[in-house]
């Protein structure tokens, strides 16, 4: 019996890997390993990330679940190795006491009763999110068979934020504009004003967040259900984006610019277009997208559009106001080797595991235990008709 689409993720940011475990995958997709290193590439970029992404060249290998290179509906694992692979070495990972405001250092620390927080640290690293990446990759893939393209940028960061829409006609366009951005943002302008902040707080010992944007094109209305809640898109999509190490905030279409506004200028109007019957909205065409392509924790036809908020990374060269865990003296927190900034591949990120969440909608919809049935499945449905 098929079972819904899941992932889970083992590794350390030292340790020797990363894993990413991916269960109910149709038999007969193929796993396209230069695509997933694409983007396990793209990962690692952006302007603010610090010395590791020098050390790392992230590539993934297929551990399980294929037969030369097409998944056989097993579980699929893939792996990840970390060259800056020391955990186990006492001298190369001292312990860390001083724990730094923001990360999940004195929280992990009490839970484990210890005064070092490197168990907790490592886990909790970011470091992870190549693991994220490499699922949500796999998502892609799948999802591309049936013309659902995902594009994920940055929107923004402190007082610097672009206006661009991403639309089904210039999100190619903007694509590469975002590609030839060091910040992974598509308007020149924006980009550069980022850089320069994360620039400044590299100068002044600080760090910087931002404002991550993932926009999903060419699904079909229905992915997702009213029916139960905690299958809602809009909600499971939320629970992804929140999952993401350093996310505050997460919002689908206008979020909470919703409450500022009367219903009638919040509500997408409805309207019919006969020539455009046999596209992927059935005909159905939205003056506008305020609802961000979801209502009733379904896909409407319209473009998903999901907002993420990253706070600033919580390793600040400058130090916080901390105590030391073993003589509860007041001190600056630990410096770690870190980023100023990972909001480039925090976008990248968050489009993955977006992705992951539209591709486990589509085939608790479409799936059976082989891609011909998933194909099957969508052709009838964009046949049917409301009647
Ligand atoms: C991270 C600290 C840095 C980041 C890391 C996340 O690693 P290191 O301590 O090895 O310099 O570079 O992110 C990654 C390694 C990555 O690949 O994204 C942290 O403390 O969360």
């Amino acid at each position: 019996m098929p079972m819904p689409l899941r992932y889970q993720t083992a590794g350390e940011s030292h340790g020797n890997s990363l894993v990413a475990l991916i269960d109910g995958l149709p038999e007969g997709l193929r796993v396209d390993l230069d695509f997933i290193n694409q983007e396990l590439h793209r990962r690692q970029g952006g302007y603010g990330r610090g010395a590791r992404q020098r050390i790392e060249s992230d590539t993934a290998e297929i551990l399980a679940g294929t037969r030369a290179g097409v998944t056989i509906g097993s579980p699929l694992c893939l792996r990840i190795v970390n060259r800056d692979h020391r955990l186990d070495d006492a001298a190369k990972t001292p312990p860390l006491s001083r724990p730094r405001p923001g990360h999940a250092d004195l929280a992990g620390s009490i839970k484990y009763g210890t005064a070092d927080c490197r168990g907790t640290l490592e886990r909790a690293s970011a470091r992870e999110t190549a693991a994220r990446v490499a699922a949500g990759a796999v998502a892609r893939l799948l999802l591309r068979e049936y013309g659902v393209e995902t594009f994920g940028f940055v929107r923004g960061a402190i007082d610097v934020r672009t206006d661009v829409m991403p639309t089904n006609d210039n999100w190619t366009t903007l694509k590469q504009a975002r590609d030839a951005s060091e910040i992974a943002c598509p308007d020149a302008h924006a980009s550069q004003g980022i850089i320069d902040l994360i620039h400044r707080a590299k100068t002044e010992k600080d760090t910087v967040g931002g404002w991550c944007e993932t926009h999903v094109f060419g699904c079909v209305p229905g992915l997702g259900t009213c029916m139960n809640w905690d299958e809602r898109l809009d909600a499971r999509l939320a629970f992804a984006v929140m999952g993401i190490q350093a996310f505050k905030a997460v919002e689908i279409g206008l979020g909470r610019e919703c409450a500022a506004r009367f219903g009638s200028k919040v509500h997408d109007g409805i309207a019919y277009n006969e020539a455009a019957r046999n596209a992927t909205n059935f005909g159905f065409e939205r003056t506008s997208n305020n609802a961000g392509g979801l209502e009733g924790g379904m896909t409407n036809g319209m473009p998903v559009v999901v907002h993420g908020t990253m706070k600033p990374i919580s390793t600040l060269l400058q130090g916080m106001p901390s105590v030391d865990l073993t003589t509860h003296e007041a001190v600056r927190s630990q410096y770690e080797r870190s980023d100023v900034s990972a909001i480039a591949a925090a976008s990248v990120v968050m489009e993955h595991v977006v992705a992951f969440e539209i591709a486990r909608a589509f085939l608790l919809k479409f799936g059976g235990d082989t891609m011909r049935e998933t194909s099957a499945a969508y052709q009838r449905f964009r046949e049917t008709r409301p009647s």
